[in-house]
């Protein structure tokens, strides 16, 4: 581009309650399922994407340089912006998280939202959340979802182009007051990125065909369940496709075994917690970090005995968020 322009954007990660784990197309990151989800206010992360013409995209992450591997993803979003906008020239990408990036806390959720709304800004673009939640998908399947705040449905769609193929919001915090407690187990990066992991599964676990054909039905009744008010309900379909997921992943050839000690500590300290009248739940993703869903009038109880679980290193505490939004925007000519 001639003109010098950069837009900085906010995005929250979101934690499904009905998974994806697998994609009907690779290449456009087609979920072979729809998912459901809770945007979190308590992380964030924040992205300044500035086209500065330079011979090739930068990706500095948390203050350094990112891998040549995360910059070649950014670089591929950001070629659908110029490819949209009729751009050319690199850009400088700027991201910050507030919370440990690629350790299953959906980074790449919030990193891909951010980088969508602050790239096309940058890029004079204006898209609609719909356009805006399918970019996001391209860059990191549950970014689509973190468009949005609040309870979000993300939708399979059928079309191979995957314009049918985006997030929406289902309901706001009132609907279902929800409380998500991240019990944190282990603070570094996972060694295998999501999408490779789902391809494997898809390869070579013998439950792959049954966990795809149960996923409609999953997020039909959690659907219901969150618009009706029904935490009981919720908590366990939640918890039930997270174990189905985890299945999956063992089940798949080389196995992916995200569960550590810790976390297995903490599912059944939640499921004690439950037969003593709690109402808590819990479900995991890619990593050893283990979320509690609970009832923001019992969390401070439910959060006593999570922490004193042996191996939880800390608690985050997190009620619904927002979605994605532009902080600020700075067009010179
Ligand atoms: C989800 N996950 O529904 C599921 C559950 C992880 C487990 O969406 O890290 O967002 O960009 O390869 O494509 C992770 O898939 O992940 C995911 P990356 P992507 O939240």
């Amino acid at each position: 581009m001639s003109s010098m322009s950069n837009a900085t954007a906010i995005a929250h990660p979101n934690i499904a309650l009905v998974k994806y784990w697998g994609n009907r197309d690779d290449r456009l990151r087609l979920p072979a399922m729809g998912s459901i989800s809770v945007t979190l206010a308590a992380l964030s992360t924040r992205t300044r994407v500035s086209f500065d013409g330079g011979d090739e995209d930068r990706l500095i992450l948390n203050g350094q340089a990112a891998s040549e591997e995360a910059r070649q993803r950014t670089a591929r979003l950001l070629d659908l912006v110029r490819g949209m906008a009729g751009a050319r020239g690199g850009a400088l990408v700027e991201s910050v998280n507030d919370f440990p990036t690629a350790a299953g806390l959906a980074s790449s959720a919030s990193g891909f939202a951010a980088l969508a709304l602050a790239a096309t800004r940058a890029a004079g673009l204006d898209l609609g959340p719909r356009e805006l939640s399918i970019l996001a998908r391209q860059g990191s399947g549950s970014a689509a979802r973190s468009v949005f705040g609040g309870y979000v449905e993300m939708h399979r769609g059928e079309r191979s182009d995957g314009l049918d193929s985006f997030a929406e919001p289902l309901a706001s915090e009132s609907a279902l007051p929800l409380e998500v407690l991240v019990a944190v187990t282990e603070e570094g990066p996972k060694e295998r990125s999501s999408q490779d992991g789902m391809a494997l599964g898809r390869a070579s676990s013998p439950f792959w065909d049954a966990w795809v054909s149960g996923a409609e039905a999953d997020v039909g009744r959690m659907r219901a369940s969150i618009l009706a008010g029904d935490l009981a309900q919720v908590g366990a379909l939640a918890e039930e496709s997270c174990l189905k997921m985890h299945a999956v992943m063992l089940s798949t050839r080389p196995a992916l075994i995200y569960l550590r000690e810790a976390s297995v500590a903490v599912i059944l300290r939640v499921r004690a917690l439950r037969k003593e009248g709690l109402p808590a739940w819990i479900t995991m993703d890619a990593g050893p970090q283990v979320k509690v869903l609970t009832s923001p009038d019992r969390s401070a109880e439910v959060v006593a005995a999570v922490e004193a679980v042996p191996g939880v290193l800390r608690l985050i505490r997190s009620g619904l968020g927002p979605g994605v939004a532009l902080v600020a925007r700075d067009r010179t000519a």
